[in-house]
């Protein structure tokens, strides 16, 4: 039985003047150039479960518009879901479908809005891919699909995580990969669409299984760029010091996205350095209080760190990591003076790296159903706007006019070449200048 596993890939926004200004997830054209390319784990990790008498092909689809036909030909085919690009996966579907071949359809949207995908599907597989897939496989050889497979509420444990086959890539065609080292979080942000969204409780997944990942990936592409695919890594630190141990010996440069708490371990910042890391992605998301109250819903935790953020940044800095810091534009509260107290922020805080988006209602979020209960979503099901660039909301403070241009404003004074070239700049000087002090101190010592 041939399977065909195809992702849709490539970053955008919607709105195409955004599109020309460059703006795309995360970090914009550069951090776009970088990452656009990414495959899909959760593809790569079915793959792992799969045995081999089954015939695997992999395939991306950065844009199902511009396909002269079908990308392949498959007697099954499983796509995976995230909602921007859902319209376009339900097309391909669709196509695949008219063809004669049964599509499974899975992933972060799908599991949020089943009946939906199920118009487009033979089957649809909600939850962790790692339980659903297997009874997906097993219908198959009985040649009797289910319309359902509900994984939900099943709590896959990462001890049994397979080895995603990342052979089945053309390795050429990427410059990082994802390797996910835990899944979930204990915190419970009102927009957060991430693993979270799939996974009952936050777990992590042993140390030695990750190195296995990063060894594998090693034998296809000698020096790779891993970027961990979680939704807040070091949040166990002593997982986080054992992984940075182990990882210290691959000899691998590496980038995620993480939370403020690693700038109060020193130990953690050193190890991560030892390690190879490159860049932590920060959701500092605000830089006022009005924005940060009620994100985080179950103790507030990210309105009690804002009188920390500039000490924490100049803190990792000091380790000779950068750090990229993510704010959102439009949170509640927040209103057209919002613009101006990011910039400040970020000029003040040193910031190597800035990324800017709109606060997004993807499905099956708590932010969704709250807006939609206040009646603040502006078009209904518009998924294609769920890109983090496009706003699809009303918010409180200001028109929705005056957050698109603020957003348009605000990136291109951060993305300017020269106020991208002052940050860098600064950062080296600053890095360069501690190294200095550190070798005089060093030899006062000897
Ligand atoms: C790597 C990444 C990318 C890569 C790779 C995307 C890809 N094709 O997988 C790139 C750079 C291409 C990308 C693009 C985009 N991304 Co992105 N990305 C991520 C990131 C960092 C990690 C995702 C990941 O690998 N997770 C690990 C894997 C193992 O999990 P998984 O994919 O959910 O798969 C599991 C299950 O869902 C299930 N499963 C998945 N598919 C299927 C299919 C079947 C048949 C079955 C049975 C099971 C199954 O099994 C898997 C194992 O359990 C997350 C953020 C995060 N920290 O998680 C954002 C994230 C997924 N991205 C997001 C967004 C918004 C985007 C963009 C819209 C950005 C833009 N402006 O263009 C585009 C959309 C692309 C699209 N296809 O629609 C959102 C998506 C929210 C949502 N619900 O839609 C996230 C959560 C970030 C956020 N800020 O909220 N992204």
């Amino acid at each position: 039985m041939k399977i065909g596993l195809v992702a849709m890939s490539g970053v955008r926004a919607h709105n195409p003047e955004l599109t020309k200004l460059g703006l795309t997830l995360p970090g914009f054209v550069e951090r776009n150039k970088t990452i656009a390319s990414l495959p899909s784990l959760g593809l790569l990790t079915l793959a792992g479960i799969t045995p081999d008498r089954f015939d695997l092909a992999y395939v991306d689809v950065p844009d199902v518009n511009a396909l002269p036909g079908l990308p392949g030909e498959f007697d099954v085919v499983a796509i995976s879901s995230f909602s921007a690009q859902i319209r376009e996966a339900y097309e391909l579907a669709d196509r695949y479908r008219a063809a004669g071949a049964k599509v499974i359809l899975g992933g972060l949207h799908v599991t949020a809005l089943p009946q939906e995908a199920k118009r487009h599907a033979d089957s649809v597989a909600l939850g962790e891919g790692e339980t659903a897939w297997p009874r997906v496989l097993a219908d198959l050889e009985r040649g009797k699909l289910a319309p359902v497979y509900d994984a939900r509420g099943e709590n896959f444990d990462l001890r049994n995580a397979p080895m995603p086959r990342f052979e089945l890539l053309d390795i050429d065609r990427y410059n990082r990969l994802t390797v996910q080292t835990q899944r979930g979080c204990p915190f419970s942000c009102e927009f957060c669409a991430a693993s979270i969204r799939i996974s009952p409780t936050y777990k992590t997944k042993p140390v030695e299984k990750v190195i296995a990942e990063i060894r594998r990936i090693k034998e296809i592409w000698a020096n790779p760029f891993i970027e961990f695919a979680d939704d807040n890594t070091f949040v166990n630190k002593r997982h986080s010091k054992a992984l940075m141990r182990a990882l210290a010996a691959e000899d691998v440069r590496w980038f995620t996205e993480t939370d403020i708490s690693v700038a109060a371990d020193d130990e953690l910042l050193a190890l991560m350095r030892d390690s190879g890391c490159a860049q932590v992605l920060i959701g500092l998301e605000s830089a006022s209080s009005a924005g940060l109250d009620g994100l985080e819903q179950k103790t507030n935790w990210k309105a009690k760190q804002l009188n920390r953020y500039l000490e924490a940044i100049q803190r990792i800095q000091d380790h000779g990591i950068t750090v990229n810091g993510c704010f959102i534009l439009g949170l509640d509260g927040t209103g057209p003076d919002s613009f101006g107290s990011v910039w400040d922020f970020v000029r003040a805080s040193g910031l190597y790296e800035v990324q800017v988006t709109v606060q997004t209602a993807f499905p099956g979020t708590p932010l969704y159903e709250r807006l939609r209960r206040e009646g603040r979503i502006l078009r209904e099901e518009a998924w294609e706007l769920c890109t983090l660039f496009d706003v699809n909301f009303r918010p409180t403070h200001m028109s929705v006019a005056e957050l698109e241009a603020g957003l348009r404003n605000l990136a291109s004074r951060l993305y300017s070449e020269e106020f991208t070239r002052e940050r860098r700049r600064n950062f080296h000087r600053r890095w360069r200048e501690l190294q200095r002090q550190q070798t005089t101190t060093r030899s006062c010592v000897l």
